[in-house]
């Protein structure tokens, strides 16, 4: 079936339609689609790099052979654009400039979220935040867009132009996304998802948890943070990776994860916390910063800043 007449069959707006009708500037509806494209030859390619423990990244961090390939594929086709002028990438110690460039949009990514879970066959995705200017070292609150894709079933990106959340479907077809939902509002739903080594959680974390289980929520928890992430924009809840003592900032990334998974969530009526203040205030002092992050749900997102506040 031409891709037309699966629009005209199914009502369903395509994606540069879409961010159209939101008045986007051409240029960041080109930066968008680009992106968002390459998830065809990225999902083609897990087939040929199956390799799991493949390198080290600058964090001394095990890369998957996949990580170091999207990763690859997504800073040469952003280079190329002559759209970005900065690029930050979770597995790149340093920001990369393209000073030829025509447009001055910074771009963040993690080009390849959740990868210990490739060899497991469990959803991963790509996360992208997108500034219009003054590069990647801005807090979250500034981003002029923000989307993640998912490998499930199908490819699916979500996305925020801050004109609330919207996802769509890559249809292999006709090579388009079609909108597979056009607004999100994240309900208040009990489940949640923690990371970290319980013995070494900090007491307000623990406070949190059990509040939780006294409140008969359920766990989920996968391991890929923008697959938690979507299932939380879909059944409320929230996700969260506490700061240990150990390691006080936690696990995930301020720039590749934290803010433009925030941005979206909060464009879904939910919020953002490092337990104390909403992430996407954060001005940050570089690419690889950490923060413990709580998202999710607005009112449970309320609940957990009360705990800590009297911890
Ligand atoms: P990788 O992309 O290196 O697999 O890291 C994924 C991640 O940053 C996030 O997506 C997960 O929620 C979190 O780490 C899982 O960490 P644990 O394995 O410590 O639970």
């Amino acid at each position: 079936m031409k891709y037309a007449d699966i629009c005209l069959r199914f009502c369903m707006v395509p994606l540069r339609k879409y961010l159209e009708s939101c008045g986007c500037d051409p240029d960041l509806i080109a930066l968008i689609r680009l992106i968002a494209r390459q998830m065809d030859p990225i999902r083609k390619a897990f087939l040929e790099n199956q390799t799991y423990e493949y390198s080290l990244n600058a964090s001394g961090e095990l890369q998957a052979q996949m990580d170091t390939w999207a990763d690859a594929h997504l800073i040469r086709v952003v280079g190329e654009s002559g759209l970005v002028r900065e690029l930050a990438s979770e597995e790149q110690e340093h920001i990369i400039r393209f000073d030829n460039s025509r447009r001055e949009y910074a771009m963040v990514m993690d080009p390849l979220d959740g990868s210990s879970l490739i060899s497991t066959n469990l959803a991963v995705g790509t996360i992208v935040g997108i500034y219009e200017k003054g590069g990647v070292l801005q807090p979250g609150s500034k981003l002029k867009a923000a989307f993640y894709t998912l490998f499930g079933p199908l490819t699916v990106l979500v996305v925020s132009v801050g004109k609330g959340v919207q996802s769509f479907a890559w249809d292999s077809e006709s090579e388009h996304y079609v909108m597979l939902r056009e607004s999100f509002t994240v309900p208040e739903g009990k489940q949640y998802g923690t990371g970290g080594v319980r013995n070494e959680w900090l007491p307000a974390h623990t406070k949190i948890i059990e509040f939780f289980d006294k409140e008969g929520f359920k766990v989920r928890y996968s391991g890929s943070f923008v697959a938690d992430c979507h299932q939380l924009l879909v059944y409320g809840g929230i996700y969260s990776y506490p700061g240990s003592a150990k390691s006080p900032t936690g696990k995930l990334r301020l720039l590749f994860e934290a803010n433009p998974l925030g941005y979206i969530i909060i464009q879904a009526g939910g919020r953002i916390t490092d337990g104390e203040k909403n992430i996407l205030d954060i001005i940050p002092e570089k690419p690889h910063q950490k923060t413990p992050i709580y998202i999710g749900s607005k009112g449970i997102i309320e609940k957990i800043e009360e705990i800590y506040s009297l911890s």
